[in-house]
């Protein structure tokens, strides 16, 4: 398998995954939105993949269901069962759909406003913070009492929880005030898993 990735970005959650089954895989750095990348994904952002003659694979969800579906036994979206796989998929559309969708404005601010005055770029951001703190509540109050967020073992929901709760100081708002978020993200940050797949991107020595 071939992950396209960009480092630091919701691609880790793939390559974490790939690293958690013990797949062959291969990793390709790509430039985000780039003409040459949107050749490969007209959207031009990662995660993609591709296996064998598959064609490319997009969307951070379906990649980590195709993972777990082809390493059925590591249990990459949770352990089998209705109401596992219901809460696992509940929980990754949270940070798919709702959480990670909220950072759009701060990493592409100009995009979520007509005006171009900084006054007004900041004001767009600090709505985007605000509105994030709402979200980060609902994560923190699940997290209470749990070390993962589906069940009582890793799933890849943990892991896109980790990457995207490193972005927090990228929205002004410090983990510190979301303890049992901080928690998990600390956990995760030991997992050799993350730590192989950081390192393969250059990310920690
Ligand atoms: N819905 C997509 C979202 C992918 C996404 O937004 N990826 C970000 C990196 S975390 C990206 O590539 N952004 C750059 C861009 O969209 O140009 C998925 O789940 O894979």
């Amino acid at each position: 398998m071939k992950l396209y990735y960009a480092p630091g970005t919701c691609a880790l959650t793939v390559h974490t995954a790939l690293i958690w089954a013990d797949a062959d895989y291969e990793l390709e750095k790509v430039e985000l939105g780039s003409e040459a990348f949107k050749k490969i994904n007209p959207m031009g952002s990662v995660p993609a993949m591709v296996d064998g003659d598959s064609g490319v694979m997009t969307q951070m969800p379906s990649l980590i269901s195709y993972i777990s579906g082809k390493y059925p036994d590591k249990n990459i979206c949770g352990a089998p069962g209705l109401k596992n796989q219901q809460v696992f998929n509940q929980w990754i559309s949270f940070l798919c759909s709702d959480l990670h969708p909220a950072f759009g404005p701060v990493f592409n601010t100009q995009s979520y406003t007509t005006k171009s005055d900084e006054e007004s770029l900041d004001c767009t951001r600090k709505a985007a913070s605000k509105r994030l703190g709402t979200i980060l509540n609902v994560l923190e109050q699940h997290l209470a009492g749990k070390n993962h967020i589906v069940g009582s073992q890793k799933t890849a929901a943990d892991a896109h929880a980790y990457i995207i709760s490193s972005w927090l100081g990228y929205a002004d708002i410090n983990i510190d005030n979301y303890p049992h978020i901080k928690r998990l993200y600390e956990t995760m940050k030991q997992d050799p898993g993350i730590a192989r797949a950081e390192t393969e991107q250059g990310m920690r020595k």
